[in-house]
């Protein structure tokens, strides 16, 4: 770390699988974090807690860390942190299709021109945002969201599954209709016997 950073600190434990990803992320980075680990055993557990980590976590678990002024626990929060303070080399993948779950679709953007406020998703790829929702976002962070949505819609196969589900039961129906309309068999089938 260079002396442009104030000190780390990371509360971590013995046996803290967060703490640990969070340790793992700051060497990952090349950053000097100073490392203390709240007591810990297997009878005690964590108790008595480490006062710091009781003043600065609710939840009163590790990992925290502290950075000047800035104060942090869980390590998703900790992860985004060191991401922010010190990007390279990158934890997570940078784009937010790289970063969704499922399939690597082809995703593809773009721009309704549409002053509603809405976006949608087609299966396979294909997101569109309305430019509505362009003018009203504050920042580029609520633009991100959205994007983030349809992106989950295509990664978990929703349009996909419907139309699916609409195919099998279009199927269905069909089949049903060509069995009402012959005259000749189903009434008598349903009426009963007579
Ligand atoms: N969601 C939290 C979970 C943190 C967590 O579960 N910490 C455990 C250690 S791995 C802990 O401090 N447990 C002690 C306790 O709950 O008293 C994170 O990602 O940091």
């Amino acid at each position: 770390m260079t002396g442009k950073y104030p000190p780390m600190r990371l509360y971590s434990g013995p046996l803290s699988m967060f703490g640990a990803k969070a340790q793992i992320a700051a060497l990952e980075k090349r950053l000097t974090v100073e490392l203390v680990m709240v007591p810990f055993d297997m009878a005690r557990l964590y108790e008595p807690k480490h006062e710091e980590v009781l003043r600065i976590n609710p939840k009163q678990q590790v990992p925290v860390l502290i950075h000047g002024e800035v104060e942090i626990f869980d390590s998703t929060q900790i992860f985004e942190y060191l991401e922010d303070v010190r990007p390279e080399p990158r934890l997570w993948p940078q784009t937010l299709a790289a970063r969704a779950r499922g399939p690597a679709y082809p995703y593809s953007f773009s721009v309704a021109n549409n002053r509603d406020l809405n976006a949608f998703a087609l299966p396979g790829g294909p997101v569109w945002i309305h430019r509505g929702i362009l003018h009203a976002a504050a920042d580029e962070s609520q633009v991100a969201g959205v994007l983030a949505h349809e992106i989950a819609h295509i990664a978990q196969r929703h349009a996909a599954d419907q139309i699916t589900k609409q195919l099998v039961a279009n199927g269905f129906l069909g089949l049903l209709g060509a069995i009402l309309s012959n005259e000749g068999h189903f009434p008598r089938l349903v009426r009963g016997p007579h």
